[in-house]
């Protein structure tokens, strides 16, 4: 699992060379946002629940279709399947936040999950619905605490929802 710096020590270590003004200037960002990812992901923890359970309401509100016999997340077990994995995305999102690194989605979470959903025909499309309004939720609460510019929490949540909407090849 890695994080800004590690992958930036990494890839200059590679090549053996000295940090130069480019991976300075790439850090000071992170360490500029430093505070504000760690506020943020200390609002999702606080809130994780709530944020959940509303995201899954306003998803199964948009495509009812899913909780309906026949549906992907119909049954309780398949609904309480749905709702562990936007934690999963929520839990993830906010390590990837704070890491600055995406690394540990593409570890523990992307790899091989469009083939889990496709072989269990989980549909990609409204999950993908599922993890903008998480984030859309997040960003209103960043706002509401006073941290407007949120581009560092799209971060983690367009990495999730480019790998996941990717097309297979
Ligand atoms: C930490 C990394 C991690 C992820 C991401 C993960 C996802 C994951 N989701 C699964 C199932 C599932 N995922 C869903 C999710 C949904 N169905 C819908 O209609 C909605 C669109 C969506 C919720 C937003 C459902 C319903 C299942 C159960 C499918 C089945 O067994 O038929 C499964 C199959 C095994 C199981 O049921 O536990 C995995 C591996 N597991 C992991 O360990």
């Amino acid at each position: 699992m890695r994080d800004a710096v590690t992958t930036l020590i990494r890839n200059y270590d590679a090549t053996g060379r000295y940090l130069d003004q480019d991976a300075l200037d790439s850090l000071r960002g992170y360490f500029d946002t430093g505070m504000a990812r760690v506020q943020v992901a200390t609002m999702i923890s606080a809130n994780a629940a709530e944020i959940v359970k509303g995201a899954a309401s306003k998803l199964f509100e948009t495509v009812p279709e899913l909780i309906r016999p026949g549906g992907n997340a119909y049954t309780t077990r398949r609904y309480a399947a749905c709702l562990r994995d936007m934690d999963y995305y929520l839990r993830y999102g906010s390590y990837a936040l704070v890491a600055g690194d995406f690394n540990v989605l593409d570890e523990r979470v992307l790899q091989g999950l469009r083939e889990t959903y496709n072989s269990l025909g989980v549909p990609i499309a409204p999950t993908v619905v599922g993890i903008q309004i998480m984030k859309a939720m997040i960003k209103g609460k960043a706002a509401d605490v006073g941290i407007e510019e949120s581009s560092f929490v799209d971060q983690p949540f367009d990495h999730m929802l480019r790998e996941l909407s990717e097309v297979s090849v």
